[in-house]
């Protein structure tokens, strides 16, 4: 799952380790009470790296980790990572074993699931699970009173596993309009009085994603999982204005071109010969395309990349792993190209980039396919066998 480390082309995505440690920390400062900080490094840590990540987000003050599948938590462990992680999405009974082995804490909201489970459990060693109720995502979760009832009953009679935590998912803690947000933390409030009731000393709360540890501190009991903002990414444009801090963004992306010609008028460029020059141009070739994840509508949409701090449009179709641009005048073979990040005074951040695919900021890092290496920065410092950049 890991990208591979040995790249003989030019074309790289660059992680900026120290911004996720910085994210960390300013997110943390918004907490009057003690709060854990669950680091969500599910998808490749949304195509940043998940080992890379989960070790820079541990080191800035996360202490547990978040990932969507067992597999997913199994390299975390393969990596040497001893943090608590927790699957956040349903994992097979008969795979709970593997958890315990590994020490993974899953999430579970079927009383079946706990009755076909526990004979599946290894002698000694107690599955840690955390509970999650549907308040409204209407994706995994319990969902009903009495099935919430009837899963505490189970659960309360079995031994072999320990209710580590109780969650649930926002659908809209991203959005201005607060109501169905606070429908929401109101029918989590009711459940968690129902289980309490019968579990009175559950150590992990948490219902809050970025936008909710992000606007709405008081509402994230003592934990809350820090997904896209730990990326140093916006959950929503129109949240922007909202922020409580600048999040200094981990990702960018950049290539070097590897032809410049001299076009004269008339000339057309790519597939479909959909550019054709007005005048004499200068014309580029950048060795990054649509198998990279980058996608032909970035062309379509009037997409453009930095090069030497000046903006030059994409021109003609991006094929499969080649993209032409229009440079702003003569530059050299070997030219650092950037389609996401800053050079000089210029930027295009995820967000510029997302807009154009009509998309969300988290398509972004993690469209960008495992053909394009991440080189992994620190304070500035690179760490070793790394491309000069
Ligand atoms: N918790 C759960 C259960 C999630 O599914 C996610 C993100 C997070 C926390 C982190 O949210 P954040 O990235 O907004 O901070 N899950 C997804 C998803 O399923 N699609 O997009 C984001």
């Amino acid at each position: 799952m890991a990208f591979s480390q040995i790249s003989y082309r030019d074309t790289w995505v660059e992680i900026d380790l120290s911004n996720i440690k910085y994210n960390i920390r300013k997110v943390k400062e918004r907490f009057k009470q003690r709060m854990h900080v669950m680091a969500v490094v599910k998808a490749d840590g949304y195509g940043h790296g998940a080992v890379k990540t989960a070790e820079a987000a541990l080191e800035g003050g996360a202490e547990f980790l978040g990932v969507a599948l067992l597999e997913e938590a199994i390299e975390l462990r393969e990596a040497g990572i001893k943090a608590p992680v927790l699957v956040l999405g349903r994992t097979k009974p008969e795979d709970a074993e593997i958890a315990v082995q590994h020490d993974i804490s899953l999430t579970v909201f079927q009383r079946d699931w706990l009755i076909k489970t526990q004979n599946l459990l290894p002698a000694k060693k107690k599955l840690r699970i955390h509970m999650k109720v549907d308040t409204g995502m209407g994706r995994i979760g319990i969902h009903t009173h009495d099935e919430l009832v009837s899963f505490l009953k189970e659960l309360s009679q079995i031994e072999s596993i320990h209710l580590e935590g109780v969650f649930t998912h926002f659908a809209t803690a991203d959005e201005k309009d607060k109501s169905y947000f606070t429908k929401q933390y109101t029918r989590f409030i009711d459940m968690l009085e129902v289980i309490q009731s019968q579990f009175s000393d559950i150590p992990y709360i948490h219902c809050g994603n970025s936008a909710t540890g992000l606007r709405y501190p008081d509402q994230c009991f003592n934990m809350f999982r820090f997904g896209i903002s730990l990326y140093g990414l916006t959950p929503s444009a129109e949240i922007v204005d909202e922020l409580p801090f600048q999040l200094k963004e981990a990702f960018s992306l950049h290539s070097r071109l590897v032809q410049v010609k001299k076009l004269s008028e008339g000339e057309s460029i790519s597939y479909g010969a959909t550019y054709t020059t007005e005048a004499e141009e200068w014309i580029g070739t950048v060795p990054i395309g649509y198998a990279d994840g980058w996608y032909r509508y970035h062309s379509s949409a009037g997409g453009y990349v930095l090069i030497d701090g000046d903006k030059a449009p994409i021109i003609g179709r991006i094929c499969m792993d080649q993209m032409m641009i229009k440079l702003p005048r003569e530059l050299p073979v070997g030219e650092k190209v950037t389609m996401i990040g800053t050079q000089k005074q210029s930027s295009i951040t995820v967000l510029d980039a997302a807009q154009r695919l009509q998309t969300i900021t988290y398509e972004i890092p993690c469209m960008i396919s495992k053909r394009v290496p991440r080189i992994y920065k620190n304070n500035n410092n690179n760490f070793p066998s790394q491309p000069e950049i």
